[in-house]
């Protein structure tokens, strides 16, 4: 079994004292800027993304605006008269909430709500809120409620505004909700929540120091990670490979934590599959951060298969999107087979386009199973290709190991008496090179 945390300590983020989120806004605006340069669909498309999570966090849009301009305003995000006008827009609806489509500063938000007597939430609330409400694991909860203090402790004042206005209804900082509060209760409150920051972060590398022995106890395998965008169908996949039966939905960030089984290959070769959470564009770097025990999975793998939803038209954004993030947690460089999901939804001339215009891809359908005995095989070409060799090459041979740093990836290098010792991984093609530095007794 998986995930079995036993943390006593942290008694207070057992399930059973989770505080839940009250949601009594359930309807609201959404609001954009678009920047100079950028497409009116790309910002449109972008809109659309946030109200499913705002429908996925139950709230919701009634309303939708955007205003052009070179670059939001440093201190209310909007200009002044689209403000006015989006708050008279938004009296007549009835609608208190808006939420904007980008991360406000604590400033941005504090002005706006001063000014124009509305509550505002930024699209990383939104995300926090979904992240908050589909944890369900020890390890994903304290990862979500990392993330939510460290995105609090800068914006408590604001928090505090809103509890004054109407009694508990955001999340409640540090756990504590009264009305009326001044400074010296910010102040109580920044310290509970570093406290809490300390504490919940001590959890969190138990965690990972868990993981880590797990993965190593399992060093022989090979191991392999689904990564994608949220809904690109992970979950789905793992199930029909694994029969592991992990949630499946078709709403955004379904999966939270990572699961982990065997994968039967039919060289014999040992491997090890993990599902885990999805990504999205301009994920909350408070949320990649707190998420490294769950993101090591991915990069600690010796292949990833990145999947994607290619019967959504934005498929080649969310490919470029889900490098972004893979960049940014150090997995760039990790072999990528780029699985090709749901294609039971687009016609086989369109798959056959893509399969091509992608390097490294294979056109699938994991709810249909169909492609899936192909994805296999292939898993277990790339597998091949990435064995790594211990070289032992003379001095004489630095030239080699210059190109060799340009064609494939070096592991270690070590300068010793007897010559330059080197672990690469190389491509196929070009074994050749190296075929005569081998050392046998690897
Ligand atoms: N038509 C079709 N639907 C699919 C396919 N694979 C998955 N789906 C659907 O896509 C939705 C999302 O699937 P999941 O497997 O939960 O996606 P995920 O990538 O794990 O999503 P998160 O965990 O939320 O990031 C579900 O409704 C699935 O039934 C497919 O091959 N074809
Ligand atoms: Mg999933």
């Amino acid at each position: 079994m998986q995930q079995e945390y036993l943390i006593e300590e942290f008694d207070e983020l057992d399930p059973d004292n989770w505080e839940e989120l009250e949601n009594e806004e359930d309807s609201a605006f959404i609001a954009t800027v678009i920047r100079q340069g950028e497409k009116v669909e790309d910002s449109e498309a972008s809109l659309d993304e946030l109200e499913r999570l705002a429908d996925t966090a139950g709230i919701a849009i009634i309303g939708r605006h955007s205003q052009k301009k070179t670059q939001p305003e440093r201190s209310t995000y909007f200009g002044k008269g689209f403000l006015e006008e989006l708050s008279e827009k938004m009296l007549q609806a009835g609608v208190n909430l808006l939420i904007i489509n980008d991360e406000l500063s604590p400033m941005q938000a504090r002005n706006i709500e001063k000014t124009h007597q509305i509550k505002v939430i930024d699209r990383t609330e939104v995300i926090l809120t979904i992240f908050h409400k589909h944890a369900k694991t020890k390890e994903a909860k304290l990862q979500v409620k990392l993330a939510e203090l460290q995105y609090q402790l800068p914006r408590l004042k604001r928090l505090w505004g809103h509890f004054d206005k109407e009694r508990g209804s955001m999340r409640a900082a540090g756990g504590s909700a009264s009305r009326g509060m001044g400074e010296k209760q910010i102040e109580i409150d920044k310290r509970l929540i570093r406290l809490n920051i300390r504490k919940i972060t001590k959890a969190i590398d138990q965690i990972t120091k868990q993981k880590e022995t797990q993965r190593k106890q399992r060093d022989k395998s090979k191991k392999i990670c689904l990564v994608g965008y949220t809904n690109a169908g992970k979950s789905t996949l793992f199930n029909r490979l694994t029969d592991a039966g992990v949630l499946v939905e078709d709403r955004l960030f379904a999966t939270l934590d990572s699961t982990s089984r065997q994968l039967k290959l039919s060289t014999g070769a040992p491997a090890v599959i993990s599902d885990t959470v999805g990504f999205i564009s301009e994920l909350p770097h408070h949320l990649v951060a707190s998420f490294r025990a769950t993101l090591m999975e991915a990069v600690d793998a010796d292949l990833l298969l990145h999947t994607v939803d290619i019967s959504d038209p934005r498929h080649e954004y969310y490919v470029e999107q889900v490098n972004e993030v893979l960049k940014s947690i150090g997995a760039e460089n990790i072999p990528q087979l780029l699985v090709l999901n749901k294609s039971d939804l687009v016609d086989e001339r369109m798959q056959t386009i893509l399969e091509r215009y992608y390097d490294d891809s294979i056109a699938l359908s994991a709810a249909k199973n169909i492609g899936i005995d192909t994805l296999l095989q292939k898993i277990e070409d790339m597998l091949m290709d990435n064995i790594s060799y211990s070289l032992l090459l003379p001095y004489s041979q630095t030239a080699l190991v210059s190109r060799l740093h340009d064609i494939a990836i070096i592991e270690s290098e070590d300068y010793l008496e007897d010559g330059i010792h080197l672990k690469v991984i190389i491509p196929e093609m070009d074994m050749h090179l190296i075929q005569q530095y081998i050392r046998k007794d690897d």
